[in-house]
């Protein structure tokens, strides 16, 4: 051993493993502040309305993929991330995925549906036929892994896989909001034929069509209420 050098210096204590913990970087704001914010964002989230009818301008990519960042950055289960996005712009594609959907909301609207659920779309307007997904520039197909696959193909668990992805999908519906973008919550029912038509892998399961674009000309929506605070908020 070396003059100066003690024992210590290579136990491994004494080496340097990365350290598990870091300081958070947290941002907070005075209270006025904070109720202002808090305003704001409420005013600019009650904007949101899903839109059925998309004008066929492009959407930049950049900005899909910034608000992907964000879907992303969403808590998980075990911090599993257990979901994947696909971004589907090709017109072919489109068009095979209209015709699947169309294909099972024939089904879901002349059979499978209970009368009662019928009724309850009514004010919607909503039908088996789905233009949008050819007209709007942009779908998202979002994907729920049940389980993850490593490199090697052995499986691993995932926690909380359908909390975790609705959350993510939350923050992605309102980042392309806030981007200035208009999307629809689509969900084909069943919607296996995603993983055919967007060959992904059976440990996904298509979780929700994100429809995206900018509304077209003129668009109109169906005049919805929504349930006051007190209707859906309590304290104790
Ligand atoms: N998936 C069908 C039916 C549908 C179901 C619900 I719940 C909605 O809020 C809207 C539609 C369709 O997309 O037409």
């Amino acid at each position: 051993m070396e003059m100066g050098t003690s024992r210590s210096d290579t136990r491994p204590e004494d080496s340097h493993p990365p350290e598990r913990f870091m300081p958070l970087e947290f941002q907070g704001y005075p209270e006025e502040e904070m109720d202002s914010r808090a305003w704001a964002f409420y005013a600019e989230m009650r904007r949101r309305r899903s839109v059925r009818d998309f004008s066929p301008r492009p959407v930049p990519r950049a900005v899909i993929e910034a608000c992907l960042r964000t879907a992303g950055s969403a808590p998980s289960g075990a911090n599993k991330q257990p979901w994947h996005f696909v971004v589907v712009t090709d017109p072919t594609l489109k068009r095979r995925i209209r015709e699947a959907a169309e294909e099972e909301e024939r089904a879901f609207y002349t059979r499978r549906a209970p009368e009662e659920w019928l009724q309850d779309l009514a004010p919607l307007g909503t039908g088996p036929e789905k233009p949008f997904l050819e007209a709007a520039p942009c779908l998202i197909a979002i994907f729920a892994q049940a389980y993850g696959v490593d490199g090697q193909g052995r499986r691993h668990k995932h926690y909380y896989v359908s909390e975790s992805v609705g959350i993510a999908t939350g923050f992605l519906i309102a980042a392309l909001h806030h981007a200035g973008l208009a999307c629809l919550t689509h969900t084909p029912s069943p919607m296996r034929f995603l993983n055919t038509i967007l060959e992904r892998p059976p440990n996904e399961r298509p979780f929700l069509l994100l429809v995206v674009g900018y509304p077209a000309e003129g668009a109109q929506v169906p005049r919805i209420r929504r349930k006051r605070l007190r209707e859906f908020v309590t304290w104790r």
